[in-house]
Parts: structure tokens; C-alpha cells; sequence
């Protein structure tokens, strides 16, 4: 059953090739040991075989620790692994297919690169929103152009769904996207790169955590 009240605050999306020799379930453990409330597993560069295997295990991991695993783009492993979510971009399978398949089985998590994506994700239903990207970053180049804070703003007065920033984001600048409605942070290298993810994620989640009650 589709997983209720998610805590978006801190929101791990993994990337093999920055994490410096690490496995994902790795710098996963070393997260949530920091407080990462909901991890992403993207691959891009994988065969199918090897992206299931490693759910799996981090799925393993997860569910004991009532952490939601979401699969990025895949709707196919997402619903192998009976995974938590699928996270799908702007150029994946459209939401209206995804709902056709997974019913409401999961959690489905869109990237809003727009006020209009932001518009038409919530009308199709999505569960909740990545606003992509806040700030441009090396992680992921080919992105639209930088919402930022005022893009944010004007998302967050256009829809009630769930928001989570994206792009750039790391402890110095974390607190400003949940003041300007962000409900999570979503990082990929603050965490993954980090020399110590665990200290990394706690002293994210800190911030965030101060910003949220603010
Ligand atoms: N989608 C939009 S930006 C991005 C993704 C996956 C990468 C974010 O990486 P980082 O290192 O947190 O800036
Ligand atoms: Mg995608």
C-alpha cells in the first residue's frame, strides 16, 4: 500500500560517480545514520540487473527503518522491488501512463521544472513535487533554466501539493529553500561527495529541522 505523511525534510538522491569508491548502500547507511528521511536510488548508467539488485538491498536496508526508497525513472523496478515510490522527469513516462500501471500502489514524485509542470503534475495526481533545478550545479547540467527562491515562491502559491528543492542545495543555503515553501531538501553531492555523509546529512537535517520550525 501506497506509504501515508512522508517527511520530506531531507531527501537523499544517490549518484554512484561522486561518491568517491563508495557503494550507494554505503554513503545510504552512513545518510540515515545522519537523518536523510527519504532516499532516491538513481542510476544512470546501469543494467537493469544490477539496478534491482542494488534496491534490493538498499530496500532492505530502508524498510526496516521505516525510510521511504523511491526509484528514479524506472517504473518497471519500482514496482519489481515493490519499492516505496518512482520519482519520473519531465522526459520519462508521463504521469497519466505511470497512474495506468501503478494504480495507487505508490508514491509518484514529479519534477517540476515550471509553475505549469507544477500545475499539471498536481492536477494528474502526483504525490508530491521536485522543483528542479533551485541553482544550477555540475551534478546535473542538463537541467531547465535556475527556478530559485522567487521561483520557488510563485510554485508554492500555485499548488498544495509536497515540495522539495533541487540543485545546488547544501547546509549554507538549505534553510532559505524551506523558508520560501520548500517542505524538503533534496542534495545530492552536500551527501554523497561529502568526506563523511553521516556528519554531512546531520548537520543538513539540523539546519532544516531550525528552518522548519522557524
Ligand atoms: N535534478 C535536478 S538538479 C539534480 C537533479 C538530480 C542534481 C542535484 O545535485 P546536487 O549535487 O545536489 O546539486
Ligand atoms: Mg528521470
Amino acid at each position: 500500500m501506497k506509504i501515508k505523511n512522508i517527511d520530506y525534510s531531507l531527501y537523499l538522491v544517490t549518484d554512484r560517480g561522486l561518491a568517491c569508491g563508495r557503494s550507494n548502500l554505503e554513503v545510504v547507511t552512513a545518510a540515515v545514520d545522519g537523518g536523510t528521511t527519504v532516499v532516491q536510488l538513481r542510476e544512470k548508467d546501469c543494467p537493469t540487473l544490477e539496478f534491482i539488485q542494488q534496491a534490493q538491498s538498499i530496500k532492505a536496508f530502508l524498510r526496516k527503518r521505516n525510510i521511504p526508497l523511491i526509484i528514479n525513472d524506472r517504473v518497471d523496478i519500482a514496482q519489481a522491488v515493490k519499492a516505496d515510490g518512482v520519482h519520473l522527469g519531465q522526459s520519462d513516462m508521463p504521469l497519466e501512463m505511470a497512474k495506468g500501471i501503478l494504480g495507487n500502489t505508490m508514491i509518484i514524485g514529479i519534477s517540476a521544472e515550471s509553475i505549469e509542470d507544477a500545475i499539471t503534475a498536481e492536477k494528474g495526481g502526483a504525490d508530491y513535487l521536485g522543483i528542479s533545478p533551485i541553482y544550477a550545479t555540475p551534478t546535473k547540467t542538463n537541467t531547465a533554466p535556475a527556478l530559485g527562491l522567487e521561483g520557488l515562491r510563485e510554485i508554492r502559491k500555485a499548488v498544495s501539493l509536497p515540495l522539495v528543492g533541487i540543485g545546488g542545495l547544501n547546509k549554507d543555503n538549505a534553510a532559505d529553500v524551506i523558508r520560501n515553501g520548500a517542505d524538503g531538501v533534496a542534495v545530492v553531492s552536500a551527501i554523497v561527495a561529502a568526506d563523511d555523509p553521516a556528519a554531512a546529512a546531520r548537520e543538513l537535517k539540523q539546519v532544516i529541522n531550525e528552518a522548519r520550525k522557524a
